[in-house]
């Protein structure tokens, strides 16, 4: 398949989440595929359309997921979740895991990944930072390193056991769900990558790849590496 359909969740009619969504498209467009965006309809006939007209689908970055997801009740610290993104990406996921639709989770759709699998999420990690993971005036370059497991995918995909990256997150996976594990953390090791074995292709990273590949090209290698997961 020569251009191979991408479904992504809509990410909100606010101008920011309109170019922050744009940037995912972006990447896609550029790694030769066809972006389909998927309203927010929490249904089973929906969520069939979507993995009938999709190859793959990408978890984009979004606010934090409701606590009671995990089975904990909000901290003051833990942002207004957006129910709507929770409802529908949460049976998309499944359903998509289900199928074996090659899958791409970045940020939010990380740590959704783990909450599906029953892992669950630190509600705020600023107290135990100590590099600033929430650089929200930073979001095309790189703010802290990462380790990479040398026997990870992520390091194949990009060739490499150690990388800078952004950081544009407050929240973190704490216990991480089974079935993932966890191939890059940060120096304080907040898990910064997941990854899925014996699946076609799950990819999920912490940081946003989308914000960093204009500039860093190496970061657009994942997306063309999902890409051709899904052709
Ligand atoms: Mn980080």
């Amino acid at each position: 398949m020569l251009y191979p359909t991408i479904g992504v969740p809509l990410m909100g009619n606010g101008i920011l989440r309109r170019c922050e969504q744009y940037q995912y498209t972006r990447c896609l467009r550029n790694a030769g595929a066809s972006v389909q965006l998927l309203a927010l309809h929490a249904f089973p006939s929906a969520v069939d359309a979507a993995l009938a007209q999709c190859d793959g689908f990408l978890f984009p970055g979004g606010p934090d997921i409701g606590p009671e997801l995990y089975g904990q009740a909000p901290l003051p610290s833990c942002k207004e979740p957006d129910s709507a993104r929770d409802d529908f990406e949460l049976l998309l996921l499944r359903a998509a895991l289900e199928a074996h639709k090659p899958l791409f989770c970045i940020g939010r759709g990380m740590q959704l990944l783990n909450v599906i699998f029953g892992g669950t999420l630190m509600q705020d990690i600023r107290l135990k930072q100590d590099y600033q993971h929430s650089d929200l005036l930073h979001r095309t370059t790189a703010t802290h390193p990462i380790d990479i497991d040398p026997n990870s995918l992520l390091a194949y995909l990009l060739d490499t056991d150690t990388l800078s990256v952004n950081s544009l997150h407050h929240q973190a996976v704490d216990e991480v769900g089974e079935g993932l594990w966890v191939p890059a953390d940060s120096p304080e090791g907040f898990a910064e990558a997941l990854e899925l074995d014996d699946y076609p292709f799950c990819l999920a990273v912490q940081w946003h790849p989308e914000a960093m590949a204009r500039r860093t090209p190496t970061q657009q290698q994942l997306f063309r590496a999902f890409v051709n997961a899904c052709r």
